[in-house]
């Protein structure tokens, strides 16, 4: 896990209204989950204070100058929404790790074609977004909440926290951004056949989050309270950590010809779920 929590603790209480979604994986490919997402979006917000995404709102990330059609549109949705009130905060996920990361290297680009005004105007100044640390702690209804994504809780796949560690370091990641758009692209469309070729070879438990990882984050961080998404395993989890008694949501994945995708509603009534949940 990245050493660090926000900065700056986010207190949520009082007539808040907080919305938790993850795993949307929008991009060109799959329209009709966009067109649920965004039906869905727009109207838990209109009755919503705070959305939280807690990683992989989008299929893949190659770079702020590199979002696809539906990508885009999420941005202008996002942006229309902040603009009318909604506090967005976004975390990146293993699929959109290089979201609003600032490309030091792409004003030399050998691709030439993004202009220094592009450049400044990263996903969350054009959305109007707060970007989070993964994880970080924040302040929910008078609890302290740790959010995460969820994979760097996946212990048991130490190929993949390799992967991880690798790509999270600035010097990979200044690199892969100073390529030209059309190679990051190539590579990210190799990484993402790889990954789906090794996840048919792995066995199902690997893929979920490691208990004793879990618990060791909850102590770490103080918090008997738990929201992170990734593993596609949509369920709220009783759990004790430190002799106490805790709890531990996990967010739904959206796939619409799957009819899945959700969001977890938290208020001064305490968590709903919204959408489609096992259960
Ligand atoms: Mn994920």
């Amino acid at each position: 896990m990245d050493a660090f929590a926000c900065a700056a603790p986010i207190e949520l209480g009082g007539g808040d209204r907080v919305l938790f979604a993850s795993d949307v994986h929008l991009g060109d490919h799959d329209p009709e989950t966009a067109r649920c997402f965004e039906d869905a979006l727009r109207a838990h917000a209109a009755h919503a204070s705070h959305l939280f995404v807690l990683g992989d709102l989008f299929e893949a990330w190659v770079g702020d100058d590199g979002a696809d059609q539906v990508s885009q549109r999420t941005v202008d949705l996002l942006a229309e929404l902040a603009g009318a009130g909604l506090r967005v905060h976004v975390m990146r996920g293993n699929r959109d790790f290089l979201l609003d990361v600032p490309a030091g290297g792409r004003r030399d680009s050998p691709s030439g074609s993004a202009t220094l005004e592009a450049l400044a105007r990263t996903f969350a100044r054009r959305v109007g977004a707060t970007m989070l640390v993964d994880p970080c702690t924040v302040v929910l209804f008078g609890r302290a909440a740790l959010l995460a994504h969820g994979d760097a809780m996946c212990t048991d796949d130490v190929d993949y926290l390799r992967f991880r560690e690798l790509t999270r370091s600035a010097e990979w990641q200044r690199d892969f951004l100073s390529r030209p758009l059309e190679e990051r692209q190539a590579v990210a469309r190799d990484l993402r056949a790889r990954s789906e070729l090794s996840k048919a070879g792995k066995a199902e438990e690997l893929m979920d989050v490691n208990a004793h990882a879990v618990q060791a984050a909850m102590s770490e961080a103080g918090v008997r309270l738990l929201i992170h998404g990734h593993t596609h395993r949509p369920a709220h989890h009783a759990l004790r950590v430190d002799g106490q008694a805790a709890e531990r949501w996990v967010l739904p994945d959206w796939d619409a010809r799957l009819g899945r995708g959700g969001m977890l509603l938290a208020s001064a009534d305490g968590f709903q779920r919204l959408g489609s949940w096992p259960g």
